[in-house]
């Protein structure tokens, strides 16, 4: 189905108001909301359960649903605040809900994605969204039939979900995200794994950041064991590093994120500054966008991230964006005994060869534990 026309279907249902968090099997739809003239209010809050409470508010004030989109991994983060606040047994407040489905079963995908693939229908069907597929067969007829039902909940105060393959949306537009760094995300990566000692631990974050770090821990240091990489569960990477931190205080803990996970779950700053953990130094690259998804900014493109972390306590922070800015700071973070957060300025984009794990997560977990903690196996 055309995007433009996909589009409008939203727009019939009346709805005028539109927030979600990027996903690559919605990549066309993402990019028509970014660069099109397209008529609607769009937001990109912190998480798909942020952007449900958006819609609470935004209908609370008109009556008019709104349209929400996510990968199907995001599913997890509006399962609170529909359950139990826009379900029939509490508010009964309607929203259209656009869901890209990774790891369609019997589809080859990445194993963060198997799972939720497999149980994205039945979980709408517990949180009662009535739900259809959109995919590349869907005749015009069928999408009509789609819309006219999914108008029909919005109007019973339901949510309804549209599910969409990849390769069900289609457009011709092409758009070139950018930003106004030069720093290579990657080669910023490269830096952080050569100032980094063999004995310290590695955690990094969902997304393309994790496979640069995967291929450059091999380039640099031969392995790839000394790193843990948060492949799903977005937003979650610095808790895990606090987790190995607090247990492992011989070890300096290396969060290394992005600037959309930091900000799904940005109450892990406060957190973790709270906490006071002297080994744990939290780096930030920065590059105001959903880079791995296709490039959409994060609705916290601008801020400036160490500022906050400086007031949620970090000890030591820092910004930077050049190569001999952040060899430089990475000397002074090794002598640091407060939590460091470095926010690094990058550019937007990546190799297009960058490979993926080779092995299974498990092997990972376990090749992981072997290298820092061989003792407790
Ligand atoms: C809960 C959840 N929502 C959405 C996604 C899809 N997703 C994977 S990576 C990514 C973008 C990560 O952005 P950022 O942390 O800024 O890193 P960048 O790719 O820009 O370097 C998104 C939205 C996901 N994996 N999980």
């Amino acid at each position: 189905m055309k995007v433009e026309d996909f589009i409008k279907k939203i727009k019939s249902l009346g709805i005028t108001t539109i927030a979600g968090v990027p996903d690559s099997a919605l990549q066309p739809f993402c990019n028509y909301l970014n660069k099109a003239e397209h008529g609607f209010t769009h937001f990109v809050p912190a998480n798909e359960g942020a952007a449900v409470g958006l819609a609470i508010g935004s209908y609370l004030a008109t009556k008019k649903p709104v349209c929400i989109y996510m990968q199907n991994s995001g599913i997890g983060n509006t399962v609170n605040p529909v359950t139990s606040l826009a379900n029939k047994a509490v508010y009964d407040i309607p929203m259209l809900l656009i869901i890209g489905w990774r790891g369609e079963p019997g589809k080859k995908d990445e194993p963060q994605h198997r799972f939720m693939g497999e149980i994205t229908k039945e979980m709408l069907d517990v949180m009662e969204i009535p739900n259809s597929i959109l995919s590349l067969d869907t005749t015009p007829r069928e999408a009509e039939e789609m819309f006219a039902r999914a108008g029909e909940a919005l109007n019973d105060y339901k949510q309804y979900a549209i599910i969409v393959k990849r390769d069900a949306l289609e457009s011709d537009m092409a758009v070139v995200y950018e930003n106004a760094h030069t720093l290579q995300r990657e080669e910023a990566i490269a830096e952080i794994i050569k100032s980094i000692s063999p004995e310290d631990v590695i955690v990094s974050t969902t997304g393309k950041i994790s496979r640069e770090v995967y291929e450059q821990c091999d380039k640099i240091t031969g392995h790839h064991k000394q790193a843990f990489l948060t492949v799903g569960g977005m937003g979650h990477a610095g808790m895990i590093a606090f987790g190995i931190a607090q247990e492992r205080k011989d070890k300096r803990v290396y969060c290394i994120e992005g600037d959309g996970a930091v900000f799904m779950h940005m109450g892990e700053l406060a957190f973790l500054g709270k906490q006071g953990a002297e080994n744990l130094v939290h780096i930030c690259l920065n590059n105001d966008a959903h880079e791995s998804v296709g490039g959409m900014a994060t609705g916290a493109a601008g801020q400036d991230f160490y500022k906050i972390a400086k007031a949620c306590g970090y000890g030591y922070v820092s910004c930077i964006n050049d190569v001999e800015m952040l060899k430089e700071e990475l000397t002074k973070i090794n002598r640091q005994s407060k939590p460091a957060f470095l926010e690094v300025k990058v550019k937007i984009g990546a190799r297009p060869e960058l490979g993926r794990p080779k092995e299974s997560a498990v092997q990972n977990r376990d090749s992981f534990m072997e290298y820092h903690f061989p003792e407790i196996l």
